[in-house]
């Protein structure tokens, strides 16, 4: 089995040089490639990264131009998937050194008792968080009781955590189903977050908590949270496939698995395009 550690980079200069060795020290032994996309980084990040990454298996795909999280992340997923096959693991991890790599063994074994995707939760016990103050925790605890509301998920609580792993077959699976559709919400903030999760559980994903402590207090960056794009993209997503008294989602997700069996045909409003051709070059 391999990992794939999935970094989202966007001017993350001041954490690369303590995150990329802690990674080195979680999965030290292990099969492992830290997969960092770094998004048109103005500062220093992909030098730093090519320097901090000597001696652990690292590829560095590069957006000449900031594109977003959203495409980043299709980006990401697309190389993991192409380069893993059946019984890897992806693992989406923020750089700017909020969370930590330790964590990431405690999610494997989640994978491997059965879960598609582990998120790591604040919310089960030995989860939590420190340095997070005032309206960003506010807007955290806010946008949960929204997504909770519209997209109740069997096995998951902490939705705005980004930290999640992923069984191979399940990114393998949507990208065969949606296409370059998995993740649409490109110039929304960060609502692309919540748009994966909801995509899997439609296809039927396991979802399961590890707890996590987020350290908040440990950010390096500026907060790249931009709050009204990614609310907008919330609302959009509740309003096309939210649980609108359990209607509305439950047809999607039944057109989604009749039409997944009978070999991808799927509705005409979720037609698959082919993945997109990554607009990342591959460096090392
Ligand atoms: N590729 C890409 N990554 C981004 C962009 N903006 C932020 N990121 C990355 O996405 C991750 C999350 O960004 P953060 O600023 O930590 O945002 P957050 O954790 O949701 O919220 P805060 O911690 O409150 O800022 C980090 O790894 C960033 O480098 C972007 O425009 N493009
Ligand atoms: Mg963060």
């Amino acid at each position: 089995m391999k990992i794939f550690v999935l970094l989202p980079a966007y001017n993350e200069a001041a954490s690369i040089p303590t995150l990329l060795p802690r990674i080195k020290a979680a999965l030290h032994g292990r099969n492992y490639e830290v997969v960092l996309v770094d998004d048109g980084s103005r500062d220093d990040t992909a030098r730093l990264a090519e320097q901090y990454g000597i001696g652990m298996p690292l590829t560095i795909l590069r957006h000449p131009i900031n594109r977003g999280l959203g495409e980043t992340i299709r980006d990401g997923i697309e190389y993991c998937v192409s380069a893993g096959q059946a019984g890897d693991v992806m693992v989406r991890m923020d750089c700017d050194d909020s969370q930590d790599p330790a964590y990431i063994m405690s999610f494997i074994e989640k994978i491997r008792a059965g879960a598609d995707v582990v998120v790591a939760s604040r919310y089960q016990e030995g989860g939590g968080q420190s340095g997070v103050h005032g309206y960003r925790n506010w807007l955290s605890w806010g946008a949960g009781l929204f997504m909770k509301a519209f997209f109740p998920i069997k096995g998951m609580r902490d939705y705005s955590s980004g930290y999640r792993a992923y069984r191979w077959e399940i990114l393998d699976r949507a990208l065969a189903v949606y296409g370059n559709r998995f993740i649409e919400q490109k110039l929304l903030g960060f609502s692309c977050t919540l748009e994966k999760v909801v995509k899997l559980d439609m296809l039927g994903a396991r979802f399961s908590e590890a707890p996590h402590v987020l350290h908040y207090d440990r950010k390096q960056s500026e907060s790249k949270m931009a709050s009204w794009p990614t609310t907008l993209g919330y609302v959009l997503l509740a309003l096309k496939y939210g649980n609108w008294c359990g209607v509305c989602r439950r047809q999607w997700r039944e057109s989604i698995n009749a039409n997944d069996q009978s070999k991808g045909r799927l509705p005409s409003t979720l037609q698959p395009v082919e993945p997109s051709v990554c607009a990342a070059s591959r460096v090392a």
